[in-house]
């Protein structure tokens, strides 16, 4: 029954039918099914099927792209899940893709677990500016900064941003977590960033390890 739910899940996000997703995820809620699991097998297994198509040329850009809008439709239903915290934050986070790219799938589903487990989350979404990031480390109050790149050339803006914020003088104000597809722990060592995360998990426990530093 479960498995049947999430493949339905999957189906129709690869069919790019965000009534559908919608509605499996519902059912799969309903059933009571753990969250991780319609994450993981149901929603992102679909995706990462359609990144497979999409890199063998099976489907294309307008496929991927009502394919991501089919998830966030998902995505909406599971958020709300995930933010029974209810009590003071345990640090503050911006987060945001960085300059030159779109994605923001994973970078949302970092968001949506940093505040579940009780980190307030400003994201400043896809295509920031390295300023804007600068900005609002000036103001102050910000714990983490966390930066995600899906794209091999998009991560250089990573390393400008960690650029900039030394330029700034400010590199001692704030952690910075990287992640992303084309990310490595060897890329985040070579920019000095303080840590990476491979996925939205490790990004949470990494995130409160940062805190303790
Ligand atoms: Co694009 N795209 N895309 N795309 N796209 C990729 C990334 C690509 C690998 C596809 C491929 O060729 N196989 C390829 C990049 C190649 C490279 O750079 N090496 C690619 C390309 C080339 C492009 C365009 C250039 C295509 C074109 O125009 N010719 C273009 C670029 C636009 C731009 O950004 N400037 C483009 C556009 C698009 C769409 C707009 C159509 C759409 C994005 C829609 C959206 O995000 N709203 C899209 C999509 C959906 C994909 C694929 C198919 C799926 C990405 C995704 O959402 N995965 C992707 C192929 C793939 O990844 N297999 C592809 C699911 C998501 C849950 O995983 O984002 O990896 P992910 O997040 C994970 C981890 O990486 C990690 O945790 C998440 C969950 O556990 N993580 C972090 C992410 N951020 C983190 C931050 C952290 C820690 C962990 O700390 C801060």
């Amino acid at each position: 029954m479960d498995e049947k739910i999430l493949q339905d899940i999957k189906d129709a996000l690869m069919r790019g039918d965000r009534e559908g997703v919608a509605r499996f995820t519902r059912a799969a809620l309903d059933a009571g099914m753990s969250i991780p699991n319609i994450l993981d097998k149901g929603l992102i297994s679909g995706m990462e099927t359609i990144g497979k198509k999409f890199k063998n040329n099976e489907v294309f850009i307008p496929e991927v792209l009502i394919s991501a809008k089919a998830m966030h439709a998902g995505m909406a239903l599971i958020e709300p899940h995930f933010l029974k915290c209810g009590i003071k934050p345990v640090g503050k986070v911006v987060i945001g893709t960085v300059k030159g790219d779109l994605h923001d799938i994973g970078k949302n589903i970092v968001s949506m677990m940093l505040k579940g487990a009780c980190f307030e989350v400003e994201d400043f979404g896809i295509d920031v500016p390295t300023e804007k990031f600068i900005e609002s480390i000036r103001k102050g109050g910000v714990d983490i900064l966390a930066l995600s790149s899906l794209l091999t050339t998009s991560m250089n803006s990573m390393r400008d941003t960690i650029k900039a914020l030394k330029e700034a003088g400010l590199r001692d104000k704030v952690k910075v977590i990287i992640g992303g597809a084309p990310v490595t722990q060897e890329f985040a060592d070579s920019i000095e960033a303080d840590c990476y995360a491979k996925d939205a998990a490790v990004a949470v426990d990494k995130a409160k390890e940062l805190l303790k530093r």
